[in-house]
């Protein structure tokens, strides 16, 4: 029916009924005052969103709303009370997830494009969580920086040990940095490898996330706790991930210490291109869906033999791609 055939009344209806909708767009009700924030913490039911006027609210989550992390774009409603209701999450450009006790993937940080993968002469650092990260750094495609903190505890000569424990991983092209809390020194090159970035620190607890922060941020306060003198580990003293902005510019995400790392489960091809200094051997293989544990000519166990891969980095490989196939 075109508008020449309606009668008056009902032009007047149509009118009437537009009228009322515009009026609905043009004022500010609940709904249509929806704004996009930032998540800067998240407790599982409750998050605390950043609104681009850097404001905090508390915010609640429809109950549609997955898991949310540290990083994760979010659109929100305000509330009468004052707090807010998540209603949606916008996407994601990268997301760290790791498996929770029951194999469940749960979200550790959004939107991030670098990691820093803290590390310490005490507590003693482990190879396999180290490796565990850079898999899970190599599967999102972001950058990884590794940092050895707390190096004032060394003697020059402990440092040199340290230092070619470590080239392993610069000489696969791992950024390595050695910091200090309590020197000026490394902290410089820390600051300009994360600025304009949005960085994750990750680590054993105890190890000086928390700290480095702190360092980066002296306003800011902070938990930081000693390591306990019976055990030498972290009190894991950080139990919630938090957003922090820095002063230069970029987003840096403290978040709790954790006693392993499992990478997310992969396919046994993703797997082996995660160890990056595997790629040029991995078309070289007899066979072209080699698995790199028992088949015969298997280019990577002949780089092994010839000293381009480190054996505890194949060793490491075979761990995940065991308990991935299981
Ligand atoms: N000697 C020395 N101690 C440090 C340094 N950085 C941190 N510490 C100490 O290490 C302990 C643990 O520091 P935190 O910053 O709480 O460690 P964290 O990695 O955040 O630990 P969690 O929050 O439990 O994951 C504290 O006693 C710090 O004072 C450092 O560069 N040198
Ligand atoms: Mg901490
Ligand atoms: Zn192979």
């Amino acid at each position: 029916m075109t508008h020449r055939q309606l009668s008056r009344q009902q032009l007047r209806r149509v009118h009437h009924r537009q009228a009322q909708r515009w009026a609905q767009i043009s004022e500010p009700t609940p709904s249509n005052a929806a704004a996009t924030g930032l998540i800067i913490s998240y407790y599982g039911k409750i998050a605390v969103v950043e609104t681009p006027e850097r404001q905090l609210v508390r915010c609640t989550l429809r109950r549609h709303i997955p898991a949310l992390a540290c990083g994760d774009w979010v659109v929100w409603e305000p509330q009468p009370d004052g707090q807010g209701v998540i209603t949606a999450l916008q996407p994601r450009q990268s997301l760290l997830e790791r498996p929770d006790a029951r194999g469940q993937s749960r979200p550790v940080a959004a939107n991030i494009d670098q990691i820093a993968v803290i590390l310490a002469p005490r507590p003693e650092p482990s190879e396999l969580l180290l490796d565990g990260y850079l898999v899970a750094i190599e599967a999102i495609e972001v950058n990884a920086l590794v940092v050895l903190n707390k190096v004032d505890l060394l003697t020059a000569a402990e440092l040199a040990v340290w230092a070619e424990r470590l080239a392993l991983y610069s000489s696969m092209g791992y950024a390595l940095i050695h910091t200090s809390t309590r020197q000026t020194e490394g902290l410089t090159a820390l600051t300009d490898a994360l600025a304009g970035h949005s960085s994750l620190l990750v680590g054993q607890s105890g190890v000086g996330k928390s700290s480095l922060i702190k360092t980066l941020l002296p306003e800011r306060s902070i938990a930081i706790q000693s390591l306990s003198a019976r055990t030498g580990l972290g009190a894991h003293t950080t139990s919630v991930s938090t957003l922090y902005h820095l002063p230069s510019g970029g987003d840096l995400i403290d978040s709790p210490g954790v006693r392993s790392f499992d990478p997310p489960r992969l396919d046994a091809p993703r797997l082996a291109w995660c160890f990056r200094e595997f790629r040029p051997f991995l078309s070289h293989c007899r066979f072209a869906n080699c698995t790199h544990t028992a088949e015969p000519d298997c280019a990577v166990h002949r780089a092994v033999e010839h000293g381009a891969i480190h054996p505890q980095r194949l060793h490491n490989y075979q761990i995940w791609y065991s308990t991935f196939q299981s």
